[in-house]
């Protein structure tokens, strides 16, 4: 696959469990940046159990990542998606919808802010750099959820990721604290919304874990440290014990789960002290 320096060496295709989880469902993943993405665990994971995938990446740098992602899950549906520009999100669901009459999931795992706002004091947060980071990291998750509701005709489930960051105060992690926490509102508000359509909303709170959205995070290999001297499990959590909770919360495990934030962090968040 594609290596951090992005040879590509070519991608086995998987094989899908004949009677999985998720076995004739199709969904769409927003979020694969690449193969350390915890969309892409997510996604091999939701494949495995049987899940038809749709694809968007960010821009146009992106593309040679993902192709060769998409492909090795026999994914049908592959599209560019700046998930910040409305008309793109208008134009890729309607390409899905000629694709696909119905699709059953969304997976959520989009967020962004400028770096000079993970650093340093919240209180030197920006206007223009507050507005970015609740933009990407909260609205998408309406965004998306609108256009996909009307191709959820036999009901749904969608799932986002969010951080501890967004209940208590992180270091560092500042704005995106509080995109997380709009993040996780929304979750509430559009689970009640949709609870009529048999569509369930909700969120995987992942512990930190080494992804492209981690690099060159100032203290990110301490933090690691610490959760592995405090947390409950004595360990950081891994990519596919995040996916495996958002495999249940698309599930028929699930039916009865909507509006929930399900903790995936080695139980780091019931410490108080
Ligand atoms: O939600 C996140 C990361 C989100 C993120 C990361 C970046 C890095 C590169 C959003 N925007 C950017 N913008 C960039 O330019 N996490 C849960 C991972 C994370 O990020 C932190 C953390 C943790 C944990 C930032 C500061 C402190 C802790």
């Amino acid at each position: 696959m594609t290596s951090p320096e992005g040879n590509t060496k070519v991608l086995e295709k998987r094989t899908q469990k004949k009677d999985g989880l998720l076995a004739g469902k199709r969904g769409i993943v927003f979020g694969v940046a690449n193969d350390h993405s915890l969309a892409w665990h997510c996604a091999k994971m939701l494949y495995d159990e049987g899940a038809e995938l749709a694809f968007t990446y960010q821009g146009e740098n992106l593309e040679r990542r993902i192709k060769p992602l998409a492909e090795s899950v026999n994914s049908p549906f592959v599209d560019m998606c700046d998930l910040g520009n409305d008309e793109q999100i208008d134009k890729s669901f309607s390409k899905l919808a000629e694709k696909w009459e119905t699709i059953d999931f969304v997976v959520h795992a989009v967020a962004f802010a400028n770096r000079e706002d993970l650093e340093g004091r919240f209180v030197d947060t920006s206007r223009d750099g507050f507005k970015l980071a609740l933009d990407v990291s909260a609205y998408t998750l309406t965004a998306v959820t609108r256009r996909a509701l009307p191709l959820m005709k036999n009901g749904g489930s969608i799932v986002t990721l969010t951080y501890y960051g967004a209940e208590k105060v992180v270091p560092n992690y500042n704005v995106m604290g509080v995109a997380k926490a709009a993040l996780e509102a929304s979750v509430q508000y559009l689970a009640a919304d949709l609870g009529q359509d048999k569509v369930r909303v909700n969120a995987v709170s992942a512990g930190p874990v080494k992804t492209l959205a981690a690099k060159g995070i100032s203290g990110f290999g301490e933090m690691l440290k610490l959760v592995e001297a405090k947390a409950p499990l004595r360990r950081n959590v891994q990519q596919d014990e995040v996916a495996k909770s958002v495999l249940y919360l698309l599930s028929d495990l699930a039916s009865g789960v909507t509006g929930e934030v399900i903790h995936v962090d080695c139980g780091y968040s019931i410490l108080g002290m």
